[in-house]
């Protein structure tokens, strides 16, 4: 795994994007920047034993290089499903494919694409494992009633997300703690600094409250934390 030192040097800091050198990074990046992180993604697997049905698709939206699909793809009980696993950054679905590859199991289909455009159907388990947060803000309904539409009966959505909070002494504490998390893995201030005003304009959080009400509004009857460690929370989300 290669270490992100993409903002380690003092720059002329640019929005974020996901390109080729951040794909190159990208494992050791969210690992080390999203507490969590590496919990979710085991805790995937669990739903996928849970939620997924007998030939019935599976998808993970915003998939970057293909952990959350591997981690259900390795616990399916129903090895006659279909996996579509899908992220508009050329770099990340090429890699993805990649890392696909190397392990047997059920068909995954790995496209690179617009999440927004993307045809959902027959669904068991949908994953937006931190995707949802880069969508602008107005598409994100949209997006989520497509998915309850098209979800079958039994199925559901696992959403996490990097969440902000109305009371601003709330926002404080948890902003601190994920910094000095941040800190703990190796990021210095500069690093820390940088990347932030990066994804600034970029990845745009909400809060829990505002998640919540917007599953509800999709079509989604139940929607509860299940994992939450300072400012980042998954969601399960039932039809
Ligand atoms: C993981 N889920 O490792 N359409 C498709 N992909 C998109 C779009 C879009 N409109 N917008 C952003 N992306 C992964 C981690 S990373 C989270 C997800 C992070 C993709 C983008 O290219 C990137 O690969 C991914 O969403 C977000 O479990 O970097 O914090």
């Amino acid at each position: 795994m290669s270490q992100d030192t993409i903002y380690s040097k003092q720059q002329n800091v640019v929005d974020f994007v996901f390109d080729e050198n951040v794909a190159n990074v990208f494992s050791d990046m969210i690992r080390r920047s999203v507490p969590g992180y590496e919990s979710i993604i085991t805790m995937l697997g669990v739903f996928a034993e849970q939620y997924v049905q007998d030939s019935s698709n599976v998808y993970d939206l915003g998939c970057s290089l293909g952990a959350a699909t591997l981690s259900m793809r390795s616990r399916l009980l129903h090895k006659n499903c279909t996996m579509f696993a899908i992220d508009n950054s050329v770099a990340m679905a090429e890699r993805c494919r990649q890392n696909i590859g190397l392990q047997q199991g059920p068909e995954v289909n790995v496209s690179c694409a617009d999440i927004r455009e993307a045809k959902i159907e027959s669904a068991s388990l949908v994953v937006l494992n931190f995707t949802l947060q880069f969508l602008p803000v107005e598409n994100r309904t949209a997006l989520l009633t497509n998915i309850a539409d098209n979800l079958l009966p039994g199925g559901a959505l696992v959403l996490s997300e990097k969440i902000t909070f109305e009371d601003a002494g709330e926002c404080a504490l948890n902003d601190g703690l994920q910094l000095a998390f941040k800190k703990a893995n190796g990021y210095s201030e500069l690093e820390i600094a940088q990347k932030r005003s990066a994804i600034e304009n970029v990845l745009i959080p909400e809060t829990l409250g505002v998640h919540l009400e917007r599953l509800k509004s999709a079509g989604f009857s139940q929607a509860q934390v299940w994992f939450q460690c300072f400012n980042f929370v998954s969601i399960i989300a039932i039809k």
